[in-house]
């Protein structure tokens, strides 16, 4: 600790106002019960098909259960030092049809849910999509189908004006590329399509989609506050700076970067996609407007999820042209050496990427306002770090205290970061890992259901009270 004039300064001070949080998502977290009026996502339905896709045979039914325990869980996020809190609305529990009548019941919940927040000095954040469509809009083809981005619009316009005079930051999107990759290109989604030309059509309606809300929310000047989407940004690093890398890297970083994080910052799709949906046949359908409405609609603020970056090098083999369309026609992913690795999650951590994206929104993106929406560390069997009753996660410390110390840097260089949360408040549920990788502040025992404080949840509450840390 230094001491600047009279007040004593941390090594790694953040401001007053930062925002020190962590982010969860309605599928993961909430649970359902049966007379709760929710319908079928995705997860639901994909789940009672194929269980033994789900690790273990687990599936979204059995989770964390914040329906039932969310105001003792909000005490405990309260306990940790948070001063926001992210969680999404699951859209089939408010609107069970997609399009239609409103769940009575979902909207009792929410209420209660943002009131106790509200009540602990905590602000939420609420995200609108986080990868769970609607069961009965998926059967129309989801994001397929034009008249899906309608039914959220409208969806949108539901929520805001349910929620708006409590809650003043919105998102329209969690990873929207997500469902488009394990959807429409590499089947680790529902509906388990590989097809080029169905994927491009996806992400362009999400973000149509996302303009519309945003459009929506700006005309309602929802609390005076701000919209945003959340993206995961992979920094796509090349083998060497020869110029076959060079190219490999450029395109790895247009299909999974730029293809949402230009049109929702800037207003406009990067040319170099452009020609490329165009060359291989792809492109999508658009509708009279798309383009204004896009570029008349860009975030306000932009959630950056972060884990690991992208490692490229040139194509060594050409690709069959008779086979379905990849992104990978572009490029290799590639392993270097010496790299650093969470093994359970085979993610490489490389903390410097954080510090990577930020300065790079400050050069290229206007320096919107941002601040990390996800960053995190997922790891197996926990239980047997477990000593006088608290696991002694100290991996999970080391690796947000080494992602924050490059949030610091990124932000004393001007970056306009405004906050950090972690991946995730509480064990929960995930896609199809289920709880295969435990990522949360607090550990839960699924089977007793009952909370504790990690060690890393301890450290996070006096990071937060302090704005910083020495070391
Ligand atoms: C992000 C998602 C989260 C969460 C996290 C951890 O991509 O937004 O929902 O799941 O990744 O990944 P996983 O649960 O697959 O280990």
């Amino acid at each position: 600790m230094e001491s600047g004039g009279n007040i004593m300064v941390l090594k790694y001070q953040f401001p007053e106002d930062f925002w020190w949080g962590s982010a969860t998502s309605a599928t993961q977290i909430e649970g359902t019960k049966d007379n709760d009026g929710k319908g079928k996502s995705i997860w639901d339905h994909w789940y009672e098909a194929e269980p033994n896709r789900f690790y273990q045979g687990v599936g979204p039914g059995v989770t964390s259960n914040f329906q039932d325990t969310y105001r003792e869980d909000i005490k405990m996020i309260r306990e940790i030092g948070h001063n926001t809190f992210r969680l999404s609305l699951s859209w089939s529990r408010l609107i069970p049809e997609g399009t239609g009548e409103v769940n009575r019941k979902a909207v009792d919940f929410y209420n209660d849910v943002i009131d106790e927040l509200l009540a602990n000095d905590i602000e939420p954040f609420i995200n609108l999509f986080h990868f769970d469509m609607p069961m009965a809009l998926q059967e129309i083809g989801g994001w397929e189908n034009r008249e899906t981005v309608d039914a959220y619009a409208e969806y949108a316009k539901t929520a805001f004006e349910l929620f708006g005079d409590k809650v003043s930051k919105w998102f329209t999107f969690n990873e929207p590329i997500v469902p488009v990759e394990g959807g429409y290109l590499y089947d680790f989604h529902y509906p388990n399509k590989v097809d080029a030309k169905a994927a491009v059509q996806v992400a362009y309606h999400t973000t149509v989609a996302s303009a519309r809300a945003i459009e929506i929310f700006h005309q309602m000047d929802v609390n005076h506050g701000k919209i945003g989407i959340i993206l995961n940004l992979t920094p796509s690093y090349p083998r060497s700076q020869n110029p076959a890398d060079l190219k490999a890297s450029e395109a790895a970083d247009l299909f999974f970067n730029r293809s949402f994080l230009d049109p929702s910052v800037l207003g406009v799709y990067p040319d170099g996609l452009k020609e490329i949906v165009e060359l291989h046949g792809i492109a999508p359908v658009t509708e009279a407007g798309d383009e204004a409405l896009i570029r008349d609609n860009t975030v306000d603020i932009l959630g950056v999820n972060y884990y690991q970056p992208r490692r490229v090098k040139a194509k060594e083999h050409v690709p069959n042209p008779d086979g379905p369309f990849l992104p990978d026609w572009y490029f290799d992913n590639y392993v270097m050496p010496g790299r650093k690795m969470n093994e359970y999650r085979g993610w490489e951590i490389y903390e410097k990427g954080i510090y990577d994206i930020l300065i790079n929104l400050k050069e290229n993106y206007g320096n919107i306002e941002s601040f990390i929406s996800e960053n995190g560390m997922g790891v197996q069997n926990e239980s047997r770090f477990l000593k006088n009753g608290e696991i002694q996660d100290d991996y999970r410390i080391e690796f947000v205290k080494e992602h924050l110390k490059w949030v610091h840097k990124a932000h004393a260089e001007g970056a306009n970061v405004l906050g950090y949360h972690m991946w995730t408040t509480m064990d929960n549920w995930s896609w199809s890992n289920a709880y295969k990788n435990r990522y949360g502040f607090i550990s839960v025992d699924i089977e007793t259901q009952e909370r504790t404080i990690k060690k890393s949840g301890r450290w996070i509450r006096d990071v937060s009270r302090e704005n910083g840390f020495d070391e």
